[in-house]
């Protein structure tokens, strides 16, 4: 755990006078923060901060992997898989605990179990395992640029096998192959690989459709590394674009550049995603450009702070966001551009500038 994690942590249980952190990490949502806190990768744990001590409570059959991944921690086996007793044993002196969760990722179940526990008290923070993951340490960096380079060589090495005939699915397969091959973890979400009329789907799921030419493909994807996801857009044609598509990519283009050339930290994200949006609504699309303009990008594929017209709390120094404005016409086609940034006082570092822009 970064030691500006720990004084933020500690900071975050004297403000919420509690005694105690705790993350549940079960086939899921805990995963992130508790990789971030232990360096333990597997699916199920529990973590328990207080001002003194971190005690990491897993499986026995993740006991020898917690011990090597998690040397700082106090790993403790659930025996008999009885969480109800592993906390209790923790928390078993006589003095009522305020126990502090992210109620985000923490389910109802979960609260349940620590509410069974005599003397347990609840206080919740939502979102705060990704509030305080928002700045990047110089170790989450190199991890984010490793990310980014496997995706951009993969990228290139995809770039050949996208001609007419072949089929969305059999692009987006051979995308998930090349960044493992590349070295990658895998794939930080399943891409999109979106073309002609499924473009226009900010979401859309890659299907049997074969692509032709002529048509906007939108590509989505990044590579996950140690952990450290990348997620880059592009929007690629085959032959020569519509008039129409032309149009909006050239937009599009130049509102991302806008908000890679003004992006800095300080700056609230509400700015931010009106540098892009201003732009694209004075063009006449402001209706067609239907999601915010980007998100944090770390441990999670998203993650705060977000660069949304809602937010309106600066961007902290060091925090990573991606900037990907689109345009989206229905029965056409659309278009996205996305890199991330790192922000800092004076502007920002785009992870992605090395990979191409061009229709
Ligand atoms: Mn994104």
């Amino acid at each position: 755990m970064p030691s500006s994690f720990r004084q933020a942590l500690k900071k975050a249980l004297t403000d919420n006078r509690a005694d105690a952190f705790l993350v549940f990490n079960q086939e899921g949502s805990g995963q992130p923060i508790t990789r971030y806190l232990t360096g333990f990768t597997g699916s199920f744990s529990i973590c328990v901060v207080n001002q003194k001590q971190q005690i990491l409570l897993t499986a026995a059959l993740y006991q020898e992997q917690a011990r090597h991944q998690a040397p700082n921690w106090e790993v403790r086996v659930i025996k008999d898989r009885s969480l109800n007793q592993a906390l209790s044993s923790i928390f078993s002196n006589t003095k009522s605990k305020q126990v502090l969760i992210d109620s985000q990722i923490t389910s109802f179940g979960q609260a349940l179990l620590i509410n069974k526990i005599p003397r347990l008290q609840i206080k919740s923070a939502p979102g705060l395992s990704q509030q305080l993951r928002i700045p990047k340490t110089e170790s989450e960096l190199r991890l984010l640029k490793k990310a980014a380079s496997i995706s951009h060589k993969s990228f290139r090495q995809l770039l050949p096998h996208i001609k007419p005939g072949a089929s969305e699915q059999s692009i987006a397969a051979r995308l998930e192959w090349l960044l493992k091959e590349n070295g990658a973890d895998g794939s930080a979400f399943s891409p999109i690989i979106a073309s002609g009329k499924n473009s226009a789907l900010p979401h859309a799921e890659p299907n049997t459709k074969k692509i032709k030419s002529g048509e906007p493909i939108v590509i989505d994807f990044g590579a996950r590394y140690q952990g450290y996801n990348a997620d880059i857009s592009r929007t690629i044609c085959l032959g020569q674009a519509p008039t129409k598509i032309q149009e909006i990519y050239d937009i599009v283009r130049t509102a991302q550049a806008k908000g890679v050339a003004k992006a800095k930290a300080g700056m609230t994200g509400k700015e931010l995603d009106s540098v892009c949006r201003d732009y694209i609504t004075a063009k006449g699309y402001g209706d067609s450009f239907v999601h915010s303009t980007g998100h944090g990008l770390g441990l999670e594929v998203h993650e705060l702070p977000t660069v949304t017209p809602s937010n309106n709390n600066p961007l902290p120094e060091n925090s990573v966001v991606t900037i990907e404005p689109g345009i989206y016409l229905p029965g056409l086609g659309g278009v996205r551009i996305e890199d991330a940034v790192v922000l800092n006082k004076n502007g920002c570092y785009n992870l992605n500038q090395r990979l191409p822009r061009t229709l």
